[in-house]
C-alpha cells in the first residue's frame, strides 16, 4: 500500500521573491511549477500544506537586534503574504512559524496550524507518511523542513523543479541538497511526480 501523500510549499512569500526585502534570485520562477504540483494534488483529494514566515516586529531572527537576516515577513505586511501568482485552494492549511523572537524557526516543523497544532502532529493526525517539498529557500527553510521530515519519520520527495536558493555562499544549495539526500530525501521532477500520483489515483480503492 502506498503512504498517504501531501503537498508542502515552503515560504513562498512575497518577501523571499524578486522585489521581496530577502528575494530569492529567480525565486518567482518557480511559482507557475508549484501552481501545477497544487494542481495535481488538489485534484488528487490530497492536502496541500503551506509554511509562511511570521516575525514579529522585532526578533532576534534580524539584524537590529542581533541576527543576520534583514526584516522580512513581519506578520500583517504585504512583505509576508504569499506570492499573488500561487494559486491556493481554500482547503489549503497554513503552518505559522517564527513568532517567537528569540527562535529563527527555519523548520516548518517549528510551526503550528491556526489552531496551534504543531505541524508534525496536525500530519500525524491525517495519516500523512509521505511529504513533497518545495519552495524558498532550498539552503534555509526548504533544507531544513525536509531535515526535520525525515528525523520525525516522514518519507521525503524533494521537488527540484519547484525550490530555490538563496546561495549567500556560492554552493550552499547544492551542498543542501546532497544534505537532504544524504538523509534520505528523493529528488524528484514534475514528470516523476505525475506519474506517481496518476498511477497512485488508478490502483486507489
Ligand atoms: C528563510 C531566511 C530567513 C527561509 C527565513 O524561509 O528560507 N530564510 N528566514
Ligand atoms: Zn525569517
Amino acid at each position: 500500500m502506498s503512504a498517504r501523500k501531501a503537498l508542502v510549499l515552503v515560504d513562498v512569500q512575497n518577501d523571499f521573491l524578486p522585489g521581496g526585502s530577502l528575494a530569492v534570485p529567480e525565486g518567482d520562477r518557480i511559482v507557475p511549477v508549484l501552481n501545477q504540483y497544487v494542481d495535481l494534488f488538489h485534484r488528487a483529494g490530497l492536502p496541500i500544506y503551506a509554511t509562511r514566515d511570521w516575525h514579529p516586529e522585532q526578533t532576534r531572527h534580524f539584524k537590529a537586534y542581533g541576527g543576520v537576516w534583514p526584516p522580512h515577513c513581519v506578520q500583517g505586511t504585504r512583505g509576508a503574504e504569499f506570492h499573488p501568482d500561487l494559486k491556493l485552494p481554500p482547503e489549503t492549511i497554513i503552518i505559522s512559524k517564527g513568532m517567537d523572537p528569540n527562535e529563527d524557526s527555519y523548520s516548518g516543523f517549528q510551526g503550528r496550524t491556526a489552531e496551534g497544532r504543531p505541524f508534525a502532529e496536525e500530519l500525524k493526525a491525517r495519516g500523512i507518511e509521505h511529504l513533497y517539498v518545495g519552495g524558498v529557500a532550498t539552503d534555509y527553510c526548504v533544507r531544513h523542513t525536509v531535515l526535520d521530515a525525515r528525523r520525525e519519520g516522514f518519507q521525503v520527495t524533494v521537488l527540484e523543479d519547484a525550490i530555490r536558493g538563496v546561495d549567500l555562499t556560492p554552493g550552499d544549495s547544492e551542498r543542501a541538497l546532497r544534505e537532504m539526500v544524504e538523509a534520505g530525501a528523493t529528488l524528484a521532477q514534475w514528470e516523476d511526480v505525475a506519474r506517481e500520483l496518476t498511477a497512485h489515483a488508478e490502483t486507489s480503492p
